[in-house]
């Protein structure tokens, strides 16, 4: 093979290229494990890159030979900081006659309104303070020129033991590097060898494009410290690098570490900031001196095996929760971007299906760790440069919530846990956007937040003014106990959903036929156009921010009855939730998005945002089962919208066809979602799908696609969100498997009410599956159409069952009981 480094990007190797590399023989032997994303040519762009993370400290490893990159990120550095100004704080003031406007269908003058009085105070949102997720920094390792051409050029990344590797060969020396981020030890850790002793030699470098300096401190340790935008009361970050070798030396030379004559090297990475997520103390806490220095210390000492071993056994007590197989083709045994390439072209690979799945959980556990400061965030953790696209911050209109759907679906509620942490964070600063803009109890978020606690709405419409993303937020804390059953949690949360619906109940208001709607409200970024012609993003009654409401109060009573509190509150929330205006359907027999019904006149009848099928997913208010007439007018609007969109859209819009039992459709999207890209221009109506690293493309890219995807399959294939009677659920097995796979399996999935989930399916039917109830309680059980359910036992013993006119078995599980079910 030429010098890897001037091959081109992924499109340009031929796929015969890669086949003719397997039937030589080259690197086979591993190339085929299942969970292994692999690659025959270095990343010349970031997006090619592979991703290493321990949930708060991440690396894009690049893999070339001469001059390795790998760009670093820690998950709080953010430049900006606590903006207690960026609330209108007199905003409420202009409610009355807004709202009158709207009444009087002046739609123009309400929207010129709203953006002067209802958005947040000028410098705001993207102002100086806002700030925007940052990278770390680059760790560039500079290797002397092979001396001759290098063969067998490979790396890899397992995302079942979390390992990444770069190997190659020059002349008959074969070229190793292995690199992890470990939860356990705080550190990323790379280990460089040879087979030939004293051959590894290269120069390392910590630098950043603004804001830091580095210099060598001890013989073998980079030190890099500075502030997020370089002003001295910014947020304080460091990163230390350490190297030890065997045989050979290391040795400081100006600002990088010279490393000569090794058989093998060591690199240890430690880093830390200054952020705690606190907002009263300014979220500013300690020196990240002291401690990256002892975790870099404690990190170094250890043997490379036992950093390893530990890893991935940590790793893995997360990842191996969920299996899931779908079939194998013979695309299988290809490098991955081959066979993204030819699955964009039409062929079919469902083990690349099951690796994007597993990938996910992968992306998940690596960019959310349950001791996080943070969440994921619009990267994950992975980002580079000092401003990212839209800050790549929390956006509340969707893209943040989207990230954790698949948590505690697919296993990894732990993970769920720091974006509950930062929606908990929120009380204080909301409180104060709650009275600026409605003059009400309890604390409100609008479309976005950040590290900061940014909570007013953004600065014009018509993604500005949206005014139900706190409200949103709380089903995640909801969600969370639904699935873990953990009361403890559940009384520490509840406070939180509490002060979120008394926000919502000040902001409801009458419509004409004494309905309650909220008024001024929009649908996420998107416009409509009046019968009479008049463009406008803001209406009375706009349809998702009544589903939201109804879901934030209908949680919120459910938690208040669990925990015996404030009956006269849940009362008051009864009433409401019954008064507020249900889901319409208009005169397209489309589930109607706004106050009144202008869909057809629609000015971007494709949008992106589905905003008002909310209510079908990830709500649950709208469902085929129980409310059929507006699961249809759901299913029409999905039919007026197309497939078309962003990465995240069609994330999105597998899950919605997975919730109107309509698997072939959601496979069609899955497949789209599955479409390279090859651009990061920004484009908002369509061009999503995936990089060759996998990464979700918005374009740009944006993890949310990656996890919405996640949470889309998960739905296909096991669906727990319908209540039977309060906080008692169906589990629907199998609700939309696609004919694209007859025959398949998956384990360890969670349904909700604390129950454990194994499906085994075969010619498009459920053959087994396995059921282990965390806690008692009751389930109706629910199998595909066409099929029936003879019997549940654990171990010999029949468990009683109970028919239901739904179709669904109503069945008793003990806790800690193993259930299997058998099929007809
Ligand atoms: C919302 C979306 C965009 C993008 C951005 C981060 O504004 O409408 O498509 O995902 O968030």
């Amino acid at each position: 093979m030429n010098r890897p480094t001037r091959r081109r990007f992924l499109a340009l190797v031929p796929a015969t290229a890669a086949l003719s590399a397997l039937s030589e023989g080259r690197a086979a032997a591993t190339a085929t494990a299942p969970t292994t994303l692999w690659y025959e040519q270095p990343a010349e762009r970031w997006e090619q890159a592979l991703p290493v993370g321990n949930g708060r400290l991440g690396a894009m490893i690049f893999g070339r030979v001469e001059k390795e990159r790998l760009q670093l990120n820690e998950i709080t550095v953010w430049s900006g900081k606590l903006n207690p100004a960026a609330d209108r704080t007199e905003a409420y003031k202009a409610l009355p006659e807004i709202r009158k406007l709207l009444k009087e269908e002046q739609y123009v003058q309400a929207m010129a309104l709203v953006n002067a009085r209802m958005t947040c105070a000028p410098g705001g949102y993207g102002g100086p303070d806002y700030g925007s997720y940052q990278t770390l920094g680059d760790l560039t390792l500079e290797f002397a020129a092979p001396a001759a051409p290098v063969t067998g050029y490979r790396r890899t990344l397992d995302i079942d033991t979390a390992v990444a590797t770069v190997e190659y060969r020059v002349g008959d020396d074969l070229y190793t590097r292995e690199i992890f981020s470990s939860s356990v030890d705080q550190a990323i850790v790379m280990r460089i060898a040879c087979s030939r002793k004293g051959a590894i030699g290269f120069t390392a470098s910590l630098t950043r494009e603004a804001g830091a300096q580095t210099g060598v401190a001890g013989g073998n340790t980079l030190r890099m410290s500075g502030t997020s935008s370089g002003h001295p009361d910014d947020l304080r970050f460091e990163a230390q690098l350490r190297v030890a070798v065997q045989g050979g030396t290391v040795r400081g030379e100006g600002e990088t570490l010279r490393v000569s004559g090794a058989d093998e090297a060591l690199l240890f990475l430690a880093a830390g900031t200054d952020y705690v997520l606190d907002y009263r103390k300014q979220y500013k806490g300690a020196d990240p001196h002291a401690a990256v220095t002892k975790t870099l210390a404690a990190s170094s000492r250890r043997s490379y095996s036992t950093l390893k071993a530990e890893h991935t056994r940590e790793h893995q007590r997360l990842f191996r929760r969920v299996s899931l197989s779908l079939g194998d083709t013979a695309n299988a045994a290809l490098p991955t971007d081959v066979r993204l390439l030819r699955f964009t072209q039409g062929e079919e690979d469902p083990a690349l299906v099951a690796l994007f799945y597993q990938y996910g959980r992968y992306l998940l556990i690596s960019s959310s760790n349950a001791k996080n400061e943070l969440p994921s965030n619009s990267q994950g953790l992975w980002g580079d440069g000092l401003r990212m696209p839209w800050f790549c911050d929390y956006k509340s209109n969707i893209n943040f919530q989207m990230n954790y759907w698949s948590a505690e679906t697919a296993n990894l509620g732990e993970c769920h846990t720091p974006m509950l942490r930062l929606i908990e964070s929120l009380v204080e600063p909301g409180r104060k956007s709650a009275q600026a803009y409605f003059n009400a109890p309890g604390w409100f978020m609008g479309f976005t937040t950040t590290p900061w606690g940014y909570t007013p709405p953004g600065s014009t419409g018509p993604w500005g003014p949206f005014f139900s993303g706190g409200a949103w937020t709380c089903q995640h804390l909801w969600e969370h106990f639904a699935f873990t059953r953990d009361r403890e949690y559940l009384a520490r949360v509840y406070p939180v959903m509490k002060e979120a619906a008394e926000c919502s109940l000040h902001m409801l208001v009458e419509d004409e036929h004494g309905l309650l709607i909220t008024s001024p409200s929009t649908s996420p970024e998107n416009t409509f156009r009046t019968d009479a012609g008049v463009t406008s993003w803001v209406c009375a009654g706009a349809a998702m921010e009544r589903q939201i409401v109804w879901e934030l109060f209908s949680n919120t009573i459910l938690a208040a009855k669990l925990l015996a509190l404030d009956g006269a509150f849940r009362e008051e929330l009864q009433h409401a939730t019954i008064m507020i205006r249900p889901p319409e359907i208009g005169r397209g027999g489309q589930l109607m998005e706004w106050g009144k019904d202008w869909d057809l006149n629609a000015p971007e009848p494709a949008h992106r945002h589905t905003s008002h099928l909310f209510a079908l997913h990830p709500g649950r208010q709208i469902t085929p089962l129980h409310t059929p007439e507006l699961a249809r007018a759901a299913r029409k609007t999905l039919e007026l919208r197309g497939d078309e969109g962003t990465g995240w859209s069609k994330a999105w819009k597998i899950n919605f066809w997975a919730r109107l039992h309509d698997g072939d459709h959601a496979y069609k999207l899955v497949r789209e979602q599955l479409q390279l890209v090859d651009t990061t221009r920004t484009n908002y109506a369509k061009g999503g799908g995936t990089y060759a690293n996998l990464f979700d493309a918005h374009p740009p890219f944006q993890i949310d696609g990656n996890f919405g995807a996640v949470s889309g399959v998960t739905e296909m294939l096991l669906q727990s969100h319908v209540m039977y009677a309060a906080d008692r659920y169906i589990v629907h097995l199998l609700p939309a498997l696609p004919s694209a796979w007859p025959n398949g399996s998956i384990r360890g999935l969670r349904a909700r009410g604390g129950l454990g989930v194994d499906l085994a399916w075969a010619g498009g039917k459920a053959v087994s599956a396995a059921l282990r109830a965390d806690v008692g309680g009751e389930w109706r059980l629910l199998v595909p159409r066409g099929q029936r359910i003879v019997a549940v036992r654990s171990g010999k013993t029949p468990v009683a069952m109970q028919p239901q006119p739904d179709g669904s078995l109503q069945v008793a599980l003990k806790a800690g009981g193993r259930y299997e079910v058998e099929f007809a």
